[in-house]
C-alpha cells in the first residue's frame, strides 16, 4: 500500500513520503487523513451555499476547525479515529445539506440543483473500505488532474487552512470566535472542491487565507490575554526543581491551566516543554508556584528527553512523535491529539496523569539553577516604545532581526544558531516559535537597558511580532517593508505556513526561509513568490548578514 504526503519540511527526499511518513505516519492514517479532507470539503459545499441563504449550522463549523486541525503534521496518528471523524462528516454533510436544500426551497419555490464530488461522496462502512475510498483520491490523483502547479497551489491553501484551523480551535476553546471566519472556511474549502482554476485565482484565495488568518491570530491573541492576562518578562528556570513532576507540551494554554488548577497542593511540579515554554510569561499562569520551569528542547528531541523526564507527560497538541515503550505508559494525549495505544484523556480530567506523575520518581534533587527570560508580547513591547524607537533614532539599535517559526531535526537548522551568534551588538534579535531553542540559551546582552533577544511567544503570537513592526512603522512614518526589519524564518508543519500566507497578504518583502524551500512549491509558483515577494532561501549566516546590513557594518 503506497500513500504520498509532502505537506513539512521533513517530507522524504525533500520530494514526498511515498511508502511510510518520516514523521511516523502510516499509509492507512495518510489515506483517511486525505479521505477526511475530501469529506470536509463535502460538508463545505453545502454549508458555502447554506449561508448565502442565511443558515448556518456551529456544528458544522467546528467540525471544519477539527477536521483541518487534525490532519495537521504531528497532530493525529490514530486511523481508527480518523474513520469515525469521516463517518461523522458525513452525517454532518447530510444535516448541512437537508437545511440548504429546505432554505432553497423555500426562497425560490423550487429544489436545488444537486451537487456533485465531495458533497455527494457516500462512506464506506468498514474501516478497511474506507482505507481504499481514502487511496482513491490521495493527491496524486489531483495531480494528474490538474498539473502540479494547480495542485501546489490548492495545497498551499489547504496547508494554509490547516494552520490556520490551529489557530481558531486555540481561540474558541477560550471562548473567541467570529463568524465571518468560519464562512470563509466554508468559502475556501468549497473553492478547493472546484473542477477548474486559473493560477491567478488560486494565488487570490492562497493571499486571503494568509489575510483571514491575521483577524484568527488577533482573536487567539485576544482569547490568551483575556483569560490570562498580558505576558509579562519573566525569568524561567531551565532546570528541574527536586520532586515529582509533569511535563506539558503543544500549544495550549487553557489545557496548562486547568492542569495547574487540578494539580494544586499535589506537591507535582508542572514543567513546560516546546511550545509551552511562553505560558510563564502569563500573570493568570505564572502566579501558581508549582510551575516550576520549562525543560528540554523542541518537539525533534522529544524522545531523548522524554524517556529521561522522571514523571508524566501530556501532549496538548502538535509535535508528538512515536513514544518509545519507556515512557508509552506515562505519556497522555488530550484534545485533537493522539497516538494509537496512548491513554487519550477527553473530559480534561487528568487524574490519570496525575497518577502516573506521582508514581513516578520525579527528580530526586534540585539542578544548578539557570534561568531564561520570556514575555516580550506586544502589551510589554510596545510599553517601552518610546525606548525603542530613540534607540534606534540614536543608533544603538541599528537593525530588528526577527528570527522565528519551527524547529526540526535537519542538521541545516544549525543555520538558525549561527545567525543568532554571528548577529552584531548593536542589533536586536526578536523570536517566537520553537525553533527559538536553536539559540534561546546565549546570552545577548543588553542595549541601553533593553535585551537583545526579545521571546514573544509561541508561533501564533506572529501576531505580536505584526503589531509590533506596524507600531514602528507608524512611528517612524515608514511601511513595514522599510523599517530596519528582516525576518528569517524557519518552517516545519503547516501552522509556519499559514504565518507566511500573513506575511505575504501584508506585502511583507525579503523574507528569508529556511531549512529548505517546501516541496509542494513548484518551480513555476516559486517564479512567482519571488517576483512578487521577493522570498529566498536562507544561505550562509555571514552571506545573509552581509546581505542585509552592508560589507562594512556586519
Ligand atoms: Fe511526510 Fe511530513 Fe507528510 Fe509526515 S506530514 S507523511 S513527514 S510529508
Ligand atoms: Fe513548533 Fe511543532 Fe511549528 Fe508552534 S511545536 S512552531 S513545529
Amino acid at each position: 500500500m503506497g500513500m504520498f504526503c509532502y505537506q513539512c519540511e521533513q517530507t522524504a527526499r525533500g520530494t514526498g513520503c511515498n511508502t511510510f511518513g518520516v514523521c511516523g505516519k502510516d499509509p492507512e492514517t495518510a489515506a483517511l487523513q486525505d479521505l477526511l479532507l475530501h469529506a470536509a470539503k463535502g460538508v463545505a459545499m453545502y454549508g458555502h451555499r447554506a449561508r448565502q441563504l442565511g443558515v448556518t449550522d456551529h456544528g458544522a463549523d467546528v467540525f471544519l476547525l477539527e477536521a483541518l486541525f487534525t490532519t495537521v503534521t504531528n497532530v493525529n496518528f490514530d486511523a481508527h479515529k480518523l474513520a469515525e471523524m469521516i463517518w461523522r462528516a458525513a452525517t454532518v454533510r447530510d444535516r448541512v445539506q437537508a437545511a440548504y436544500a429546505e432554505a432553497y426551497t423555500a426562497q425560490h419555490g423550487t429544489a436545488p440543483a444537486s451537487l456533485d464530488g465531495p458533497a455527494a461522496w457516500l462512506p464506506e462502512h468498514t474501516f478497511d473500505a474506507l482505507v481504499r475510498q481514502g487511496e482513491a483520491i490521495g493527491l496524486d490523483a489531483r495531480q494528474e488532474r490538474f498539473g502540479a502547479d494547480v495542485t501546489a497551489l490548492q495545497e498551499l491553501t489547504l496547508y494554509g487552512l490547516k494552520g490556520m484551523a490551529a489557530y481558531a480551535d486555540h481561540a474558541l476553546v477560550l471562548g473567541k470566535e467570529d463568524d465571518s471566519v468560519y464562512a470563509f472556511f466554508h468559502e475556501a474549502l468549497d473553492f478547493l472542491a472546484k473542477d477548474a482554476y486559473t493560477v491567478a485565482e488560486l494565488v487570490a484565495m492562497t493571499l486571503k487565507v494568509g489575510e483571514v488568518n491575521l483577524t484568527v491570530m488577533g482573536l487567539l491573541d485576544a482569547a490568551n490575554t483575556g483569560a490570562y492576562g498580558h505576558p509579562v518578562p519573566t525569568k524561567v528556570r531551565v532546570t528541574p526543581v527536586k520532586g515529582k513532576a509533569i511535563l506539558v507540551s503543544g500549544h495550549d494554554l487553557k489545557d496548562l491551566a486547568l492542569l495547574l488548577e487540578q494539580t494544586q497542593g499535589t506537591g507535582i511540579n508542572i514543567y513546560t516543554h516546546s511550545e509551552m515554554l511562553p505560558a510563564h510569561g502569563y500573570p493568570q499562569l505564572k502566579k501558581y508556584a508549582h510551575l516550576a520551569g520549562n525543560y528540554g528542547g523542541a518537539w525533534q528531541d522529544q524522545q531523548k528527553e522524554f524517556d529521561a523526564f522522571p514523571g508524566a507527560i501530556l501532549m496538548t497538541t502538535n509535535c508528538i512523535q512515536k513514544p518509545r515503550e519507556s515512557y508509552k505508559a506515562r505519556i497522555y494525549t488530550t484534545g485533537l491529539v493522539e497516538w494509537p495505544g496512548v491513554e487519550h484523556l477527553t473530559d480534561k480530567d487528568f487524574t490519570p496523569l496525575i497518577q502516573a506523575a506521582l508514581a513516578a520518581p520525579g527528580f530526586d534533587a534540585d539542578g544548578a539553577e539557570q534561568f531564561i527570560t520570556v514575555g516580550f508580547g506586544h502589551n510589554t513591547v510596545l510599553g517601552v516604545a518610546p525606548v525603542v524607537i530613540d534607540a534606534v533614532k540614536s543608533g544603538a539599535i541599528r537593525h530588528f532581526f526577527l528570527v522565528g517559526g519551527c524547529d526540526g531535526a535537519k542538521s541545516g537548522r544549525n543555520y538558525y544558531t549561527e545567525l543568532v551568534e554571528q548577529i552584531p551588538a548593536d542589533c536586536v534579535v526578536l523570536t517566537l516559535a520553537c525553533g527559538k531553542y536553536r539559540f534561546n540559551k546565549l546570552e545577548l546582552g543588553e542595549i541601553g537597558g533593553l535585551p537583545r533577544l526579545m521571546d514573544i511567544g509561541q508561533c501564533n503570537d506572529a501576531y505580536s511580532a505584526i503589531k509590533i513592526a506596524a507600531a514602528l512603522a507608524d512611528a517612524f512614518g515608514v511601511g513595514l517593508n522599510e523599517l530596519p526589519l528582516s525576518l528569517i524564518l524557519s518552517w516545519y508543519e503547516q501552522k509556519a505556513v499559514v504565518i507566511l500566507l500573513t506575511l505575504l497578504h501584508l506585502g511583507i518583502k525579503g523574507i528569508r526561509l529556511g531549512p529548505t524551500l517546501p516541496a509542494f512549491v513548484t518551480p513555476a509558483i516559486l517564479q512567482v513568490l519571488v517576483e512578487n515577494f521577493d522570498i529566498k532561501p536562507i544561505g550562509t549566516p555571514a552571506g545573509d548578514l552581509e546581505a542585509i546590513l552592508g560589507k562594512a557594518a556586519a
